[in-house]
């Protein structure tokens, strides 16, 4: 049974109170750690830590800073293997993915944010009449980064990288579900000797120690990546209290797939986009429409492509499709396939649990889903299920997809497939979702604004967008006449 610690001034602690959560690795459906079910009275020490260490932390120079988020990627990037495996142990995602996805994701984020930082630039906009403004971009202060489950250090590092890159100090509480390679990282940091304080890493479960963690007074900021209706409760303390937030919430995101489409690209890619992380990913596109000239041919070539994904021990090279990450998660998608079930609709393929035969075998495994016939007044097409599912949908006009496309209170992401520009731009331009892709899915430029509207967030994270959050805007006027 493996131990993990909080890490709190610079150093791995046990929580004050001895209380800890169990730690389960899904693909064996077995506990293999313990995790710090954190208190006040830890989130009390390591506010302490990150007040001590801010003022020193933000008159670092950006390059001295920078350096220190090179030196920790440099590190995860040495330790590569060792960070994969933990991450497939801790989520059950294949280790394939964790490799060659969630690993290098995490390292490019540090490499990113180390190297915007350097290369940013302040504004300055002058008037006639000797008079200029200069504005300044202080970091808040002490800020909270709370993330979840599905990518757990892809997605700790989105949010710190840039927050730590601009000098603030970070009180960060990964999901209590996955906690391993968050503490995995706290090590690392030991290592390269990020100045005690600058980050906390406190872990526990949301509605305890994550609560206290957004009410907390000298916390400035909450970025935060999870569920929408925890989103909402984030919001409404945070709001309270006039702090910052930014939310990624999740998503019912529409691929859409016209006749002229190239084809074989956006089978291959439709595959991924459905059942990519057992489906797991806010990005996924659970809905997804094609035109009627080609629907009967798209199912029967999809079906066959979903039914070739080895469902097997995630640790397994041959595997790309792992469990689901916990008990409750698997049995909330098991609820939405009931759902399906009750309204009439049909499963073409899967819509049950699957029993991994050997060392899996008390594993939380759902086979990859497709139904067909799903009624739109349906829980499962309107709510995220978060899972391998999708429903198969048919339209005949550019006009009817756009408003099923939007027929949802979600506007995360999606996808149009078409060699047609001008469809391309228009269903692009009417559909209100924060992140289009066109002939394409999950294709990520650091740089660009990712976020959703309606229910699946509020703000924007990546590139300027991060930096924006995680500063304060100073605007000095000055009059030299
Ligand atoms: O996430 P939670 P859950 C969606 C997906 C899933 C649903 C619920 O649809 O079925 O959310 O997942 C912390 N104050 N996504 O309930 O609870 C929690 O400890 C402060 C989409 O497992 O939102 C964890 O660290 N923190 C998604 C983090 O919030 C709180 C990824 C996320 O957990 C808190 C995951 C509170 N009151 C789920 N309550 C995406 N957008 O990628 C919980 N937390």
């Amino acid at each position: 049974m493996k131990t993990i610690f909080n890490y709190i001034d610079g150093k791995l602690v046990k929580p004050k109170k001895a209380n800890y959560i169990d730690v389960f690795n899904p693909s064996r459906g077995k506990v293999y750690a313990k995790c710090p079910e954190s208190s006040s009275s830890d989130l009390t020490l390591a506010i302490k830590s990150s007040k001590k260490a801010l003022n020193s932390w933000k008159e670092l120079s950006n390059e001295k800073r920078s350096k220190i988020l090179f030196n920790i990627a440099n590190e995860i990037e040495k330790k590569h293997k060792e960070f994969a495996i933990a991450e497939t142990i801790d989520n059950g995602k294949p280790l394939n993915d964790s490799r060659s996805i969630d690993v290098p994701r995490a390292i490019n984020n540090l490499r990113f944010y180390a190297s915007a930082v350097i290369n940013d630039s302040s504004e300055s906009h002058s008037l006639p009449n000797n008079v200029i403004n200069y504005t300044l971009r202080d970091p808040l202060g002490i800020v909270a980064c709370i993330s979840p489950w599905n990518y757990p250090l892809h997605l700790l590092t989105w949010k710190i990288a840039p927050a730590l890159a601009i000098g603030n100090c970070v009180i960060a509480k990964p999901s209590e579900v996955t906690p391993m390679t968050a503490y995995l990282f706290s090590k690392v940091c030991i290592k390269v000797g990020l100045p005690k304080g600058v980050l906390n890493i406190v872990h526990g479960s949301g509605g305890n120690i994550g609560q206290e963690i957004v009410e907390h007074p000298d916390i400035k900021a909450v970025s935060f990546t999870g569920g929408t209706k925890t989103g909402k409760i984030i919001s409404k303390t945070a709001s309270s209290l006039l702090k910052k937030v930014s939310l990624e919430l999740g998503g019912k995101n529409p691929i859409i797939v016209f006749d002229d489409c190239n084809y074989e690209e956006m089978l291959k890619t439709t595959i991924k986009s459905s059942f990519g992380n057992q489906g797991q990913i806010c990005l996924c596109g659970e809905r997804i429409f094609i035109q009627d000239s080609i629907y009967t041919k798209f199912k029967k070539d999809f079906v066959k492509e979903a039914k070739k994904l080895k469902i097997g021990d995630p640790l397994k090279s041959t595997t790309n499709q792992g469990s689901i990450v916990s008990k409750a998660h698997y049995h909330k998608i098991l609820s939405y396939f009931n759902a399906v079930k009750d309204s009439g609709a049909k499963f073409i393929i899967g819509g049950r649990s699957k029993k991994v035969r050997g060392d899996c075998s008390d594993g939380w495994v759902i086979e990859p889903s497709i139904v067909e016939d799903l009624s739109r007044k349906t829980k499962c097409y309107k709510e995220e299920a978060f899972g391998p599912v999708v429903s198969l949908h048919k339209f005949k006009t550019r006009d009817e997809v756009i408003q099923l496309a939007n027929e949802t209170n979600y506007g995360l992401s999606a996808s149009i497939w078409t060699s047609n520009l001008k469809t391309a731009h228009k269903v692009a331009q009417m559909i209100d979702f924060g992140i289009v892709w066109v002939n394409t899915w999950n294709l990520r430029d650091l740089r660009t604004p990712f976020g959703g509207m309606k229910d699946s967030g509020l703000g924007r994270e990546g590139g300027k967008e991060s930096i924006r959050f995680f500063s304060e805007p100073k605007n000095v006027c000055i009059n030299y006449s």
